[in-house]
């Protein structure tokens, strides 16, 4: 790894659990919390951050945590990851917002020939810049409908596509994400996913079959715009479709005119290992949607494809105030730097291989270990009752619980609530990795 940067000898690159959790003043800002921000926001952890960098969360009362998390897998270069930081301070002197619209600029320029030049395919390719995740896949819909001039839309099961209205129809989940805030919008349809732990292994030529024929049946490919899917599923527990399934899908869209749309908000830039999870099987979609990872914590979304799907929206169509805004896209084109001069593709293969064998190890002796699944810095393990396939979304929050009392980020997922997935920053070093992982393995050892 390189030397350190002024962020990380600022904060070291240890745990450190100093005081009781929450400290002091995580209690006093968790109370003014509670009082200021509405109740329907929760919080992961009980401690307020005030540092991050490398693969460390310093806390407010000085505690440092080992970030397994990367904010829901954003922080992919790291926390004010060194190029990020610079590119945004010289940015927000030069001017902080004109409106792409209004008066352009050229980060937006840049930030698109980049995703032109990098996503999946050497097709010629056009992008849009947008906030968040949700607000970008919303665009990818409506792209594929006014190029299609049809109306349907298929997600799958466990799928998540943000917290939108139109997204919300796409996500799968009811709690906590859908409950009560319905009616969504229509159109929207949900075919089975090829999920090899539990659809005993069916390979993804066969699942692939499957789930084409119930499009067929119920939807119809004349009446269908777009198939929408993560190519490793995220919120929905790092379901990684068998090998096969994502081709033969892509092959029936470009067969039936139907616009397959890859969601790689969570598996995008360098996470899976890949640049994007859809290069592993050679999957080019027409249209992709990118976020989180883009912008080394900026808030910035992209959809980036086929020239001529892009440009099926007639001009002014297509925007928003803030999107593409330029701290946003000086953020992306360090980001985009970071990964390459960095090489953290090959970063997040190391990162799996560590993670593999040490959760291998635990599960030699651990038979709630029902499945370890996942690519590159997007590894998870599905918890169930030892023998059996039976979710354990207890035993997944229990340890997470006490994974962070100890001083480690992890986040649980899964439509069950029964998956705990490690998303740590690709900055992180190997000793924070094995020190996380002790702590894991012998949670696990204690909960029993
Ligand atoms: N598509 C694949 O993972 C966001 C959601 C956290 P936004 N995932 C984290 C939460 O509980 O809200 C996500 C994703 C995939 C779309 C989105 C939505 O991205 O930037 O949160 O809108």
């Amino acid at each position: 790894m390189n030397a350190p940067s002024v962020e990380q000898s600022i904060v070291p690159q240890e745990r450190l659990i100093r005081t009781e959790l929450p400290g002091p003043e995580s209690r006093r800002l968790m109370t003014r919390k509670n009082s200021a921000v509405a109740a329907g926001v929760g919080t992961t952890m009980s401690v307020f951050a005030a540092r991050a960098a490398g693969g460390i969360v310093v806390d407010v009362d000085g505690n440092r945590f080992i970030d397994l998390g990367s904010g829901i897998a954003v922080t992919t270069v790291g926390n004010s990851a060194p190029r990020v930081v610079e590119a945004v301070q010289e940015q927000v002197a030069a001017f902080t917002h004109t409106c792409f619209m209004v008066t352009p600029y050229e980060g937006y320029v840049a930030v698109a020939e980049a995703l032109n030049r990098l996503t999946p395919g050497d097709h010629d390719k056009r992008t849009a810049l947008f906030n968040s995740g949700a607000e970008a896949v919303e665009n990818a819909v409506k792209i594929a409908r006014t190029h299609t001039g049809r109306q349907a839309v298929v997600v799958f099961d466990h799928a998540y596509h943000g917290r939108t209205n139109l997204t919300l129809a796409m996500t799968a989940k009811n709690m906590p994400y859908k409950h009560g805030f319905g009616p969504f919008a229509g159109e929207v349809y949900r075919a089975p996913l090829s999920y090899p732990y539990r659809d005993g292994g069916t390979d993804g030529a066969t699942s692939a079959r499957q789930t084409i024929d119930v499009i067929e049946k119920q939807v119809g490919a004349a009446n269908l715009a777009c198939v929408v899917i993560e190519p490793i599923q995220g919120e929905g527990g790092f379901i990684e479709p068998a090998t096969g399934f994502l081709p033969a899908l892509a092959a029936w869209c470009r067969d039936n005119g139907v616009v397959f749309v890859a969601d790689e908000v969570q598996t995008g830039f360098a996470r899976t290992g890949d640049l994007f999870a859809c290069d592993r099987e050679g999957v080019v979609p027409d249209l992709i949607v990118t976020a989180k990872g883009i912008a080394g914590g900026l808030p910035l979304s992209a959809v980036t494809g086929r020239a001529d799907v892009m440009d099926s929206a007639h001009v002014g169509g297509l925007g928003g105030t803030y999107g593409g805004n330029p701290l946003a896209c000086a953020a992306a084109l360090a980001a985009i730097d970071t990964i390459e001069a960095e090489g953290l593709v090959a970063r997040a293969r190391e990162i799996e291989e560590l993670l593999l064998r040490r959760l291998r190890q635990i599960e030699a002796r651990d038979a709630r270990i029902g499945d370890i699944r996942g690519r590159g810095a997007m590894i998870a393990v599905e918890l169930v009752k030892a023998g059996t396939d039976e979710p354990e979304p207890e035993l997944a929050k229990a340890v997470a619980v006490a994974a962070h009392r100890q001083g480690v980020i992890v986040l649980t997922c899964g439509t069950y609530g029964n998956v705990l997935r490690f998303l740590p920053p690709l900055a992180i070093s190997d000793d924070l990795l094995h020190d996380a992982f002790d702590v894991l393995a012998a949670t696990l050892e204690v909960i029993r």
